[in-house]
């Protein structure tokens, strides 16, 4: 038998053992429906099983990279499970409900993040269940775009997952499906007409877009970033369990490192503006790093290079400050086009080292467009090996889990500061904004005690932290 042959008997079978039933029915939630799919039965004719399990691993399995199968929980559990074994691609089993007791894991099997995993699923119909499934793959890091099912009821799952980055393949689609039972008489081009009626008239309502980065947590996204100190900065968040960075806008090395001694267990970056220190000297530097390394912090150097690549190359290496020696990362400007980043990139000489790319401004009236921040984001993923993400004011800036959001103008209280600054507090920043590292300069520079506002903030960004990346909030 030929595929289409294949098709076309699964079809006459589903129908043979009332998988598919056509009448009049009432859907769980309310809606009357002429068409009735119930594939749970299908676990008690082997030979259906076998049937479904090849043409899947013909149509959908043969040609596909993945490094795991995982189907959706309860229906499509034992299809993925032949296929698994037929195929040799290991197999993860998502749980429905989390265990009342020890791990919370919703994930069984072994994996690691960045792995690609194949979707199993019977029906869809809005396509909320493929996305339950998704959206506990991506929370390991995994990779979940591709989602293989037995029917697309063409009811508009196959759009609201497209919207979440699924792409879904089906071995049928309800209008072929019905097609193939009116060639074989099963049932008559009347009802074959109602149904088709029936799907143009009732389209599933849109599900909630669950593209989302910020509902990883750090250690996970630690492994999906490809610059190093993306990953190393990643890594001190979650072990330190911080997520400050502090902006020493002080202008005497004494008080820079005074305030330092105080607050650098608190903070997982600490940002420099070099050029406003009035007595610099080597020796700071070396007594930075020391601190640095005391208290496991990064340096960011919120340098902000904007000039063509060949000046931004001899600002970064040279001078009186030579940045590229000390600097974990520095700030750049996409404004003067590829050339900075190229620069940057040659720079170093394999030196770790990492760019923030500045995507969007926290002032009032700052002149950059919604098309100068999708093209920065488009020049930024060229150099991924360069890059830790970006300084920007939104979640829906960039989507890659790798890169990080680091977002000044961050306050307890104040709005604004009078000189065009704009502050959010730092609930919204974490829950609405999308950030993932919080610069705060003057709130705690300034504050009367500048440690205890730093246990202040580092308390109140990571409980909004741990909140988002629960899923108890509102997304
Ligand atoms: P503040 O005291 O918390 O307002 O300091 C914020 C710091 O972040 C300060 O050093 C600015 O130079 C820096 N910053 C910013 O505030 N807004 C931006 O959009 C960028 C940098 Br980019």
């Amino acid at each position: 038998m030929c595929d289409e042959q294949k098709l076309e008997h699964l079809a006459v079978k589903l129908f043979e053992i009332n998988a598919v039933k056509f009448g009049e029915f009432t859907t769980k939630s309310g809606i009357k429906t002429p068409v009735y799919f119930d594939l749970r039965v299908i676990v008690s004719y082997p030979e259906v099983m076998q049937l479904i399990s090849n043409l899947i691993h013909d149509f959908a399995l043969k040609d596909t990279k993945c490094d795991h199968l995982c189907g959706v929980p309860y229906t499509a559990l034992p299809i993925a499970t032949l296929l698994s074994v037929q195929a040799n691609i290991p197999m993860l089993m998502r749980r429905k409900e989390a265990k009342a007791y020890g791990t919370k894991k919703m994930i069984e099997g072994h994996y690691k993040a960045g792995q690609k995993c194949l979707i199993i699923e019977d029906v869809v119909t809005s396509g909320s269940s493929v996305l339950e499934t998704v959206k506990d793959l991506r929370k390991e890091g995994l990779v979940a775009e591709e989602a293989v099912i037995i029917l697309d009821r063409e009811q508009g799952g196959r759009q609201n997952l497209a919207t979440n980055d699924v792409a879904i393949k089906s071995l049928f689609t309800m209008s072929n499906l019905i097609n193939i039972l009116v060639e074989h008489n099963k049932i008559s081009a009347q009802m074959a007409l109602k149904v088709k009626n029936y799907l143009n008239d009732t389209k599933a309502p849109a599900v909630e877009n669950i593209q989302d980065r910020t509902l990883l947590p750090y250690e996970k996204r630690a492994e999906l970033a490809t610059n190093s100190i993306a990953k190393e900065l990643f890594n001190i968040m979650a072990t330190k369990k911080t997520n400050l960075c502090l902006s020493v806008d002080l202008t005497t090395t004494t008080s820079i490192l005074d305030l330092l001694e105080k607050v650098g267990e608190h903070v997982c970056l600490v940002k420099t503006h070099i050029d406003i220190i009035e007595d610099f000297s080597a020796d700071f530097i070396t007594r930075l790093k020391s601190l640095a390394k005391r208290f496991n912090f990064l340096i960011l150097e919120d340098r902000k290079y904007a000039d063509i690549g060949n000046t931004v190359s001899l600002q970064y290496l040279k001078g009186l400050y030579k940045v590229a020696e000390w600097a974990d990362c520095v700030t750049v400007h996409s404004l003067p086009g590829e050339g900075i980043l190229k620069a940057l990139n040659n720079s170093t000489n394999g030196v770790s080292q990492g760019v923030f790319l500045l995507a969007e401004m926290s002032s009032e009236g700052n002149l950059i467009t919604p098309d100068y921040t999708e093209e920065t984001v488009k020049m930024a993923l060229k150099y991924p090996n360069l890059m830790c993400g970006f300084v920007c004011q939104n979640k829906s800036t960039f989507k890659e889990p790798g890169l990080i959001q680091l977002t000044p103008g961050v306050q307890l209280e104040s709005t604004k500061d009078g000189l065009g600054q704009v502050y959010n507090t730092p609930e919204k920043v974490m829950l609405e904004k999308g950030a993932d590292v919080v610069v705060v300069g003057r709130g705690i520079v300034a504050a009367k005690s500048p440690e205890s506002q730093a246990l202040v903030y580092k308390d109140v960004l990571w409980k909004n932290y741990l909140k988002r990346v629960s899923g108890k909030m509102e997304l």
